[in-house]
Parts: C-alpha cells; structure tokens; sequence
C-alpha cells in the first residue's frame, strides 16, 4: 500500500451545468425569453466558482482578518487585516450583480429569483462573502421602503453598484451582550445632541456595546438604540438608525471601537467584532418607537439569504462526496455501490431537494411580492416560508455535513483534506439570523396575528395535496397539524412547546408538494 495514494475529491468543472435541481427549476419557473437572457451568465459564475474563486476563498482561509489595536508605540489604531482574496470576492459579487440584479429589476418578479441563483452559486466558494451580501441586500430594502430620498441617493448607488471601487457593504448590529433574541434588552441610547453637519444627515449620536457585529469592514450598517431623551416613550420601544462607518474599506472607523475580532467555531475567513459605539453619528430610520419592526425588513430578506446558502452549502458537500465515493473502494466495490452507503447518500439528498424546494419557493415569491404581483394569499405564504426555510434548512444543514464528514471516513477528519470545515461552518446557519426556536414562535406570531393565516396555509395544503394525490402518511400528518394550529387559541404552553413540531410538520407537508409539483 507503499505506492497507493487515494484520489482527492473533485468538483464539477461548471457547478450550473451540473446542478441537475436547479436547473430543472429554472426552466420549469421561467419564461422562455428570460431563460435565454440569464442562462449564459449562471453558466460563466457557475465555471467561476469551481475555478478561479476556490482559490480567493482559500486565500481567505489562510489568511484570516486580524484586528490590530494599537501601534507599536500605544496608540490607539484600530487596524483590520483582510485578504486580497476577500476583496476579490467582493469585487466578483459586485460586477456580477449579486445584489443589485434585484434591484434593477430587469425580469420583473423573476428578478429575485435570478439573484438567489447566482448567490447558490456563489456561496460555497465565497468563504461567506455571502454575509455581507445578505446584509447590504437587507439594508438596501430597508433604505428602498423607510428611507429618506436623499438619503436613498446618497446609498443606494453604492449598495447596488456593479463597479468594486464604489461598491459599498453594510452591516446590521442587532444583538448585545443582554441578548440577539430578546432584542428589546438593548442598552445602546441614541441622543439627539448632534450639533456639526454630517455627510449623511445624522440626528442623533449613539452609546453602547454591539456584541456580534459580522463584517466590520463593511461601509454602513443599521442598528437599533433606545432613545435616550424621549420621556414619553416606553424605554423598552427601539428605534433604527443608518450609521456611515466609512467611505474607504481601509479607513480608520471614527466614534467606533473594535474591542476585538471573535474568536469563532467556523466563519473564521468573516471578519466579527466586537464594537463601543462611543458616540457614533447615525440617522434615524423610520418613525421612533418602530425599530424592531422597521428592522424585520432586513431579517426577512436575509433568512432567505441563510436557506439559500444552506442549500448550496449542502450541494457542495454532496457534491464532493459523490466524486469521492464513486472513487473509493472498500469490500471489492466502490463505496457508492454498497447499498448501505447508498441508501444514504440517497437520503442526503432528498433532504437537500426538500430544502432546496421550499427556498426556491420562498425567492419566487419574495420576487412576486416585492413587484406587487403577490396575492394576499401569497403574501402570507410568503410570511410563513420565510422563517420556515430558514429553520429547516439550516437543521438540514447540520444533519448533511455531518454525515458528509463520516461518509469521507478518517479524512472527513483531517483539516487540510478540507471537509472537517464543511461541518464547522454548517453550524452558524442556526444561530444567526435568529435561533430554530426564534424561527418557531415567529411562526406562531404569524398565526396569532393574522386570524386568516391558519385557514390559508391549510387550504394551500389541502388543496395541492388533493391535486397531487399525496398519500396517506401525508394525509395523517396533514391531520396532526390541523389539531396543532386549531390548538393554538388554548393559550397554554403547550402551544409553544410544539413550536418545533408545527415547523418540522409544515416542511415535510410543504416540501412533499413542492417535490410533486416540480416533479423531483
Ligand atoms: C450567509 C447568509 C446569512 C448572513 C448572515 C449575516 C450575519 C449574521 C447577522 C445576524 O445574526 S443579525 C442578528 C439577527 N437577529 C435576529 O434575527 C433577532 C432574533 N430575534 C427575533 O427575531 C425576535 O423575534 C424579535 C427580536 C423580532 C422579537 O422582538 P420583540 O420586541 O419581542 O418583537 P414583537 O413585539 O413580537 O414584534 C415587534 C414588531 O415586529 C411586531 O409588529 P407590530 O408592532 O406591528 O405588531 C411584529 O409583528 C414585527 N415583526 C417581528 N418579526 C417580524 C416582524 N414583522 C415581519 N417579519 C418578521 N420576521
Ligand atoms: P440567546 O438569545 O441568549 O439564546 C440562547 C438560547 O435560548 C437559544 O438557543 C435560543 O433559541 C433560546 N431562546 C431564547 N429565547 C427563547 C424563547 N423565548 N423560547 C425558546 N427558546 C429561546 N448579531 C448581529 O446583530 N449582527 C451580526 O452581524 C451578527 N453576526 C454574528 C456572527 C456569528 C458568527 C454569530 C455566531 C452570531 C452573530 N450574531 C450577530 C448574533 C446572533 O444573531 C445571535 O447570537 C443570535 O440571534 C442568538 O442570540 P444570543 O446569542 O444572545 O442567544
């Protein structure tokens, strides 16, 4: 065995071409003239990212960001160290369009849909660019509905720009060290005391600690605070706010501390600080009082970035196992030939085609909505698969990678094969962008508040289930969620405490008809 060398994993040439799913549905959503203006761009990005990007993001990884706080002679200087490869990653985002096509809004409610295309592409070769990309993209929305004009036409040209060098990032700073879920605990107070003239017309300035503040090099942000010299508002209500961190990606942040980078289990390559507002400039968003729901424009954007980065986190994984398996040996036959192996492998990708359905489902009608082409049925469709995608996917995402790791064996675990990490980076999708159980009971909120939503989303189930004759373990299910959402007006906590149970019940059901339906 001197002389036996096992061949490494490889991916396909052209990642497009050989996504038989994505594919399928593509062409089974799209009209036919917009098939033929987008397919020639997913096939470049799809070439690109299983060549030259493998090798930016693997300049991220060995170099990771690295926070230097002082100059050798004590003075305080706030440096951030991040790869060319980053950058390049950026810039790659930018010419391609990976925000701003859907924003231009070149094929109307398709539009949407192309984006998260390209961004399935992208990711598993973004060392979590895509991070930033979820943001500016959830920021820009955010700016598109509550923003001022002028301030729209000072942002926006940056946030969608196809050119890197006016390409900006932004960030959004939510959680304190009180709590990411239970936001309302924020201390952060923001004092309408700003006397000079700002650039971006600030109203107020800020005090406070962020605890989790990804992508700190980026050009913006949005985050919450309490006003500080407001008696009549309840101190618990927040309001939002725009803060300009810098115009250049290597300027010195002015009125923001980086107290330190963090130190974390898997998105090592993004650069996450730690940061004391110490007075920062920032422009309020939207009324006082309404931060929480103003910023809920911003989650709901990038919980579809997290399932769509999920499924192509997932894809990628299956994708090298595959090649590897089917070059490996072991009892006289290559490993993906045991039936044992197989089968589940199989299971791995149903899981992932389940995923992938219900986040495709979810762009097409977050395209729909965003052009006013949504029926109200729709919109609340759109309301519920949001936070719902979210949570599946990123369980799926955790089950997957896992079993990727032991399907490769003993080099599974070993770092430099680059799988280990496949299984370090799945775990952040559950946690950020609000927890599974944050996902759960922003489902229940759904069913509470709007009286309609239950007798939506069983109609829609019922109903495509008749149509596609779905059997009877559907059936039974289908029955055990209606007694769960007819429950909910008991108002004990059990209704909670199924949160987990309705989810997990409303993905088999949904996913089951999407699967019929695009004939997976
Ligand atoms: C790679 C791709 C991904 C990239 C990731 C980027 C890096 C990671 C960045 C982060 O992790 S950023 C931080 C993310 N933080 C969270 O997701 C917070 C998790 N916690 C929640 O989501 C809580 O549910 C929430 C903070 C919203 C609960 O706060 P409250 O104050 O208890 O909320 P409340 O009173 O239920 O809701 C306030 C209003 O917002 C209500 O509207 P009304 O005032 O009109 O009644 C809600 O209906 C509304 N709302 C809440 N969530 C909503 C929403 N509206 C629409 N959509 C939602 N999702
Ligand atoms: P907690 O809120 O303390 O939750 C702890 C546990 O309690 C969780 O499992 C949660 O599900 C559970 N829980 C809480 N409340 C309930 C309830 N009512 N019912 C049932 N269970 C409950 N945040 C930002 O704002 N900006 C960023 O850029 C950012 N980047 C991040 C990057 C990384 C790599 C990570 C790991 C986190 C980042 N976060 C960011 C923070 C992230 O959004 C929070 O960690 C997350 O929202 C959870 O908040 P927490 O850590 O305070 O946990």
């Amino acid at each position: 065995s001197k002389s036996f060398f096992q061949e490494p994993p490889k991916l396909p040439a052209n990642t497009f071409r050989a996504d038989k799913l994505l594919r399928t549905f593509l062409l089974s959503v799209l009209p036919k003239n917009i098939q033929e203006d987008i397919f020639g761009h997913l096939d470049y990005v799809g070439g690109q990212v299983a060549s030259t990007l493998l090798d930016w993001a693997a300049d991220c990884e060995a170099n990771e960001p690295v926070h230097v706080p002082f100059d050798p002679w004590g003075k305080r200087v706030d440096k951030l160290i991040i790869s060319q490869g980053w950058r390049k990653l950026e810039g790659f985002a930018a010419e391609n369009g990976l925000v701003s096509v859907a924003y231009e809004r070149k094929f109307g409610c398709y539009s949407r849909l192309y984006q998260m295309a390209l961004l399935y592409l992208f990711a598993p070769s973004s060392a979590f660019v895509s991070c930033p990309l979820a943001m500016t993209d959830g920021v820009a929305r955010t700016l598109e509905i509550y923003g001022d004009k002028d301030l729209k036409e000072r942002v926006l040209p940056h946030l969608l720009s196809r050119n890197p060098a006016e390409f900006w990032t932004a960030g959004q700073w939510m959680t304190e060290k009180t709590g990411g879920s239970d936001v309302s605990q924020t201390s952060t107070v923001a004092i309408s005391d700003i006397t000079e003239e700002s650039e971006f017309g600030a109203t107020h300035r800020l005090y406070g600690i962020k605890w989790f503040a990804s992508a700190i090099d980026s050009n913006a942000a949005l985050t919450l605070a309490k006003m500080g010299d407001n008696e009549d508002l309840d101190t618990k209500e927040l309001s939002l706010f725009y803060v300009e961190l810098r115009k250049n990606k290597n300027e010195r942040l002015q009125k923001i501390e980086i107290l330190r980078l963090k130190d974390k289990l898997g998105t090592r390559a993004l650069p996450t600080a730690e940061i004391e507002l110490n007075g920062t400039p920032a422009r309020i968003i939207g009324r006082e009082g309404r931060g929480v729901s103003n910023i809920s424009v911003v989650l709901n954007i990038t919980r579809i970035y997290n399932a769509v980065c999920c499924v192509a986190h997932m894809r990628r994984s299956l994708d090298l196992l595959e090649d590897y398996l089917k070059k490996r040996k072991s009892f006289g036959k290559v490993v993906f030939h045991h039936p044992l192996q197989y089968r589940v492998f199989r299971n791995l990708e149903i899981a992932y085609q389940r995923s992938f359905l219900l986040t495709f489902y979810a762009a097409l009608l977050l395209g729909k909505e965003e052009n006013g082409e949504a029926s109200e049925v729709e919109c609340m469709l759109l309301r519920l698969i949001t936070p719902l995608a979210k949570l599946f996917t990123a369980k799926q995402v955790i089950l997957v990678s896992s079993e990727v790791v032991e399907s490769f064996g003993g080099a599974g675990y070993i770092e430099n094969t680059g799988i280990p990490r496949l299984l370090r980076d799945a775990q952040v999708y559950s946690i950020w962008e609000g927890t599974t159980n944050i996902m759960c009971l922003d489902i229940l909120r759904v069913f509470a508040k709007y009286s309609s939503s239950r007798s939506v989303l069983l109609q829609y189930l019922a109903v495509n289930g008749a149509k596609y004759s779905l059997n009877e373990t559907w059936k039974k299910k289908y029955r055990e969620l209606r007694h769960l959402l007819e429950s909910l007006d008991t108002a004990n906590s059990s209704v909670q405490s199924n949160g987990r149970k309705t989810a997990f019940l409303m993905a088999f059901l949904w996913s089951e008809i999407l699967l019929e339906r695009y004939n997976v």
